[in-house]
């Protein structure tokens, strides 16, 4: 697995550990960053040796966004095209987070601020140390959010909360997000690493075809009725009942041994 300067990534047990590792910025986004998280994500999505991502900060900040000092005013003669920006690097990240069928882990070790948090919220299970702060940084600069904070925020913690972070930009601790239901939990920051390498791990060990269809139809499961969602599962559940892994967890369970699933 390659490493960038700005992104390491190892595989290992079947978990793809992303890095993202500028932390003098606090591991602030920039454009050669965005092209090769696009690039790991793509590994991540097609290489059936990885069985779980997990991504994560260098140093004592997760991300703190765009790296401003790529969008300094002072060089550029005209006003920028940020739509097109987040067509080309932040997009597609968060469009291969959410479409990658394999469990996706965000272990948020320190700040995550504007696309940083973003990015983070979009993952499947975020676990973060309880030192973490998520800030929507966006309307300190005139902008608003994006990496879907608009549409992740609204979902999960309804409008009020969701315009009050986005209006103000005051930091959300880690705690607290994990109360309201945004994230899934923290714990001391000494312990994040081990912690969440071991849930990858976890995840990683698991029928890895069956996660991913269960990652779509949670994620299907907000934009449609509940008789569309029970169709859903019936078809998705068709397709875990066909593989070796659901054949393999029914024998493991039968011959009281753990079973040993493969991902196929
Ligand atoms: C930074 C940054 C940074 C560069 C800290 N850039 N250096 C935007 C535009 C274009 C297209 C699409 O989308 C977006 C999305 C966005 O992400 S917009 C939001 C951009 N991010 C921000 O506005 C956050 C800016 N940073 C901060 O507010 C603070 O640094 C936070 C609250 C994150 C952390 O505060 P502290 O813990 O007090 O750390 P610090 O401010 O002292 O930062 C440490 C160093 O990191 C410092 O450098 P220095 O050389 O002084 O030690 C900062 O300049 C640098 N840094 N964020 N985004």
């Amino acid at each position: 697995m390659s490493d960038t300067a700005c992104l390491a990534a190892t595989l290992d047990h079947g978990v793809l550990k992303l890095t993202l590792n500028r932390p003098e910025t606090l591991n602030a986004f920039t454009a050669e960053m965005g092209r090769s998280l696009i690039a790991a994500l793509e590994v991540a999505r097609d290489d059936d040796a990885v069985r779980a991502v997990l991504l994560t900060g260098a140093g004592r900040g997760f991300c703190a966004g765009q790296d401003l000092t790529e969008r300094d005013p002072a060089s550029r003669t005209g006003p920028p095209d940020l739509g097109e920006t987040l067509e080309r690097f932040y997009n597609p990240v968060v469009r291969l987070i959410r479409s990658i069928e394999k469990p996706v882990i965000c272990a948020v070790n320190g700040v995550a601020a504007g696309a940083g948090a973003n990015i983070a919220l979009a993952c499947d299970i975020v676990i973060a140390a309880n030192t973490a702060r998520f800030i929507q940084a966006f309307s300190k600069i005139g902008l608003i959010p994006d990496c879907g904070g608009t549409w992740t925020l609204t979902r999960m913690l309804g409008e009020a909360r969701a315009k009050a972070l986005a209006l103000t930009a005051e930091p959300l601790e880690a705690d607290t997000a994990a109360a309201w239901g945004l994230i899934w939990r923290t714990c001391p920051a000494v312990d994040l690493p081990v912690e969440a390498e071991a849930l990858a791990r976890r995840l990683a060990a698991g029928p890895t075809r069956a996660l991913g269809l269960t990652k779509r139809a949670i994620q299907a499961a907000g934009a449609q009725s509940l008789d569309a969602q029970l169709d859903l599962e019936r078809d998705l559940q068709r397709e875990a009942g066909r593989s070796a892994d659901h054949a393999e967890g029914v024998a493991a369970f039968l011959e009281k041994r753990p079973a040993q699933f493969t991902g196929r």
